[in-house]
């Protein structure tokens, strides 16, 4: 196994559109078990593919406490099921140490399938439908920063940007 870097806003990398997985083989696997790796060890919630620049619609995520409860999403798919917005303080590994609130719908009924091709649906709510509809952002080159306004974006970035001169 191995750690994946993760790439940071405003990387333009993190805007691009992933496709669809058509192999299941063990090089999926094996991508899978080093995004979970690198999830658990960066202490996140979830990790989509786009993050570790692999352009495919991969996700995954573990929201247990016990951090015992890994998932995988390949080529996820969501519904509104109840368009009642919720707020939730929102970060993410590709915008690290800003937090804020984003409203989405509070549930939504996923269907996607596992790291084996064995197709399944859930329904979601809670931080479980925040994190599923934050990583499906991430495959479709969007970030929680997006909902905010041009000003807080914008001071987001600056302070990134500059973190990352100091780090080159
Ligand atoms: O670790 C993460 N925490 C988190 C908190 C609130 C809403 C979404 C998230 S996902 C984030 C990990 C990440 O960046 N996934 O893309
Ligand atoms: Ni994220």
């Amino acid at each position: 196994m191995a750690l994946l870097p993760i790439l940071e806003f405003p990387d333009p990398r993190l805007r691009k559109v992933a496709s669809p997985v058509t192999h299941f083989d063990d090089r999926l696997r094996s991508l899978v078990a080093n995004m979970l790796e690198t999830m658990y060890h960066a202490e996140g919630i979830g990790l989509a593919a786009t993050q570790v620049n692999v352009h495919k619609r991969l996700l995954v995520l573990d929201v247990s406490q016990e951090k015992d409860s890994p998932h995988v999403f390949v080529n996820p798919e969501f519904e509104v099921i109840e368009e009642e917005l919720q707020d939730y303080q929102e970060g993410c590994l590709s915008v690290p140490g800003f937090f804020e609130d984003v409203s989405r719908p509070r549930a939504i009924r996923v269907s996607a399938r596992d790291q084996r091709g064995e197709a399944f649906e859930l329904e979601a709510r809670g931080v479980l439908a925040v994190c599923i509809q934050h990583e499906i952002d991430h495959l479709d080159g969007k970030l929680f920063v997006d909902y905010l306004s041009p000003l807080k974006r914008r001071r987001i970035r600056g302070k990134l940007q500059k973190e990352q001169r100091k780090s080159a």
